[in-house]
């Protein structure tokens, strides 16, 4: 039997955009192999629910090792190590379904927090000693991207060998340039997120006990 894989996810565009970072990495990394184990690539919708159904699904499809979802974050300039994910949807912003979601739980009757179970500290040491930008954020948002990482914590909360997080990444060059926003926000280029991945899938498998 194969080893099991890593389950990476990113998201469609959303807000207008015809562009997600996220995506991108996730087409970039798909069915490499990263510290002896597949990269599964997942593409979710940025709709409440259905987003955490489709990734849901996945876990238990492909039974993973790992799971890292990522999303993008326009304005941060740095790989964001999202620690905690709030049992809260609420953003200014509709999904792209049309719906807005104000003050809403993720999981009625859940826990008001996850922390995400990745060995952050180290990946944040890995990152920056390759020249990476890199940061731990206490806040992934009350957005659909809060959603799947409440949903993900959530489903893995009795399972403690497999470890999950969600990461944000900054907008790629192009889409800065393509803002038309004064000053643009800051930009990373597909590479070094792609890189950037590659090293905190390995550092998080390693950081896992092998009798897990
Ligand atoms: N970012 C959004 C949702 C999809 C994405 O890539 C967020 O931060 O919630």
């Amino acid at each position: 039997m194969s080893a099991a894989p890593v389950l990476l996810t990113g998201f469609e565009p959303f807000g207008g955009e015809s562009i997600n970072a996220s995506a991108r990495l996730v087409a970039a990394l798909d069915g490499r192999v990263v510290a002896g184990r597949r990269v599964a690539g997942l593409i979710l919708p940025v709709v409440f629910g259905a987003a955490g159904e489709r990734l849901l699904d996945a876990i238990n499809r492909l039974r993973p090792a790992l799971v890292i979802c990522t999303g993008q974050a326009a304005g941060r300039a740095a790989i964001s190590l999202e620690r905690v994910a709030l049992n809260l949807a609420d953003s200014a912003q509709p999904d792209n379904a049309g719906v807005r979601l104000v003050d809403a739980p993720v999981v009625p009757g859940g826990p008001a927090a996850y922390w995400s179970t990745l060995p952050l500290r180290p990946i944040l040491a890995a990152l920056r000693a390759r020249g990476l930008p890199a940061e731990l954020s206490l806040s992934a948002g009350g957005y659909v991207c809060n959603h799947v990482f409440y949903t993900l914590m959530h489903a893995l909360r009795d399972a403690p060998a497999v470890r999950g997080g969600f990461v944000h990444l900054p907008v790629l060059p192009e889409q800065a340039a393509a803002s038309g926003r004064t000053p643009p926000p800051p930009g990373l280029a597909l590479a070094a997120t792609t890189e950037a991945l590659e090293i905190l899938i390995a550092t998080s498998l390693a950081e896992t006990p092998a009798d897990a």
